[in-house]
């Protein structure tokens, strides 16, 4: 959308194309909330005398390092770990790590942006940070995985911290991953401290955390609908992803009584007419969170429709929810949702959504809302993890849900609070990206010229 803050907006962005050159996803991040903040600075000057947007939008330090590691044949193999610690001015810096061989700086930068918003949103005291690595944990061992995870940890176990730094999963990172990063952090320290989140059980995780993103989604959509007046009860819901994101959001959608039709993989995506229900959603978690095959086996083991190489938006539906990865739904997916009737555009995945197809969702009315708000119930449940592991007390699973949904309506109020138009509907995304800069912002300002 072109408005007369457009000229400020292209300068803006033309600084960053040339200080973060090649960096796309980075780049793409940055403009969708320049787009919203640069107006808004226009009438708050404090922050644009301080030149805040333009030092949240440098990373505070990033940390490039080699993971040399030996796999199952005894062949030498080396991948490359990243931190990126992008702000800490209202807590410290955390967000989950990813391990997927398109990983690079630029998807890290543009994650750990999008992080710090996304943690301000949460009103818990934790700052934005990304991190991971171009490994590609499939098709390796548990062997495999667990040397290249100790490798990695024993160079960024000196960076990280209960109190400075707290990573987590994130794509290829779940609670395998998570749990040999911790075991090996532990022994390079010898301190138990909650210096991870997504932990197992056994060891200072929190209940609730596994299922948080997918649950706090739904949550978020049912604030959402209940705008319109309406439920998610009796909608069709068409999902993308298969991993930690997407199998929590089918299990709350039919929690809700919404039927969920679809789900994914990156070679392909399954679409089931008779919904998928509660034993469908035990086959599909013990195949990929235990056999770790493709998604195409569901609709051997179902007999329903598979579509290789293809992505479910085409599938009609009332609602949609990206829960795989950045940029899977385009202008061509939202014209066709569109089409076939949906209503509203809810981000499980960060940034699954592109600018051009954003803005056509906006221009039809679709609700849509950006992964910063409503994903944001992941990297909360992460919080609270932290908060027990300081008290060194377990919360109950109801305790636990009950501050997610309270958490996730928060939210939601935000976005209303800085998003809502003059008819009355809400732009989520400049809600969320104004609630999310002002708490930080503030914090910066205070602090100094940190
Ligand atoms: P998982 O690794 O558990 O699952 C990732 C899913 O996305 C898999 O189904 C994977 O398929 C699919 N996928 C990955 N790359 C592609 C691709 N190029 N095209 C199509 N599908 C792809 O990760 P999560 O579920 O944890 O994360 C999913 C999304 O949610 C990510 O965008 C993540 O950043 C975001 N997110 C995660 C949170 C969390 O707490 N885990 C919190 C907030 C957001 P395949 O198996 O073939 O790779
Ligand atoms: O994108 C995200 O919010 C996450 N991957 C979760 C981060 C976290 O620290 O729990």
């Amino acid at each position: 959308m072109i408005t007369m803050n457009q000229p400020a907006i292209d300068d803006f962005m033309q600084m960053v194309v040339k200080r973060n050159p090649a960096q796309l996803e980075f780049h793409q991040a940055v403009y969708e909330v320049a787009m919203n903040i640069i107006p808004f600075i226009e009438e708050h000057p404090e922050y644009k005398k301080a030149n805040i947007l333009e030092r949240m939008i440098e990373a505070e330090r990033i940390l490039i390092f080699r993971v040399p590691w030996m796999d199952d044949a005894g062949n030498y193999r080396v991948n490359r770990g990243y931190r990126v610690q992008m702000n800490n001015a209202i807590g410290p810096y955390k967000g989950g790590l990813r391990f997927h061989p398109n990983v690079t700086l630029s998807v890290l930068k543009f994650l750990a942006f999008e992080q710090v918003f996304k943690n301000s949103l949460t009103t818990l005291p934790m700052g934005g940070g990304k991190g991971g690595s171009d490994f590609d944990p499939k098709g390796k061992s548990d062997n495999e995985v667990m040397r290249f995870c100790q490798s990695f940890m024993t160079e960024l176990f000196r960076h990280i911290g209960k109190d400075t730094d707290i990573p987590a999963g994130d794509i290829g990172v779940g609670s395998r991953e998570i749990g040999y990063l911790f075991g090996q952090f532990k022994r390079l320290t010898n301190e138990f401290t909650g210096v991870l989140t997504g932990k197992g059980y056994a060891y200072g995780g929190s209940l609730i955390r596994p299922e948080a993103t997918g649950y706090g989604l739904l949550f978020f959509v049912e604030e959402m609908l209940k705008t319109k007046g309406q439920s998610i009860k009796n909608k069709k819901v068409v999902i993308s992803g298969s991993g930690n994101v997407a199998q929590y959001a089918i299990e709350k959608t039919l929690a809700f009584g919404g039927i969920p039709l679809t789900a994914s993989d990156s070679n392909g995506f399954v679409y089931d007419p008779d919904g998928i229900d509660t034993d469908k959603l035990a086959f599909l978690m013990e195949l990929k969170n235990k056999r770790r095959g493709r998604i195409s086996e569901y609709a051997d083991e179902y007999g329903c429709p598979y579509y290789a190489g293809e992505k479910p938006w085409k599938i009609p539906c009332d609602v949609a929810l990206p829960c795989a990865v950045q940029n899977e739904l385009n202008e061509t997916d939202a014209q066709l949702l569109i089409k076939n009737g949906c209503k509203l555009v809810a981000e499980g995945a960060n940034m699954p959504t592109t600018p051009e197809a954003i803005s056509l969702l906006q221009k039809n009315e679709i609700l849509y809302a950006p992964g910063k708000a409503s994903n944001a119930g992941g990297v909360a449940a992460s919080g609270l993890e932290m908060s027990q592991n300081s008290i060194r007390l377990y919360w109950t699973r109801e305790e636990v849900e009950n501050r997610l949904k309270v958490i996730m309506h928060n939210i939601h109020e935000q976005c209303i609070q800085y998003g809502k138009k003059a008819d009355g509907t809400t732009d989520y995304l400049k809600g969320a990206n104004i609630a999310g800069f002002v708490r930080v912002a503030d914090a910066m300002l205070a602090e100094g010229h940190v």
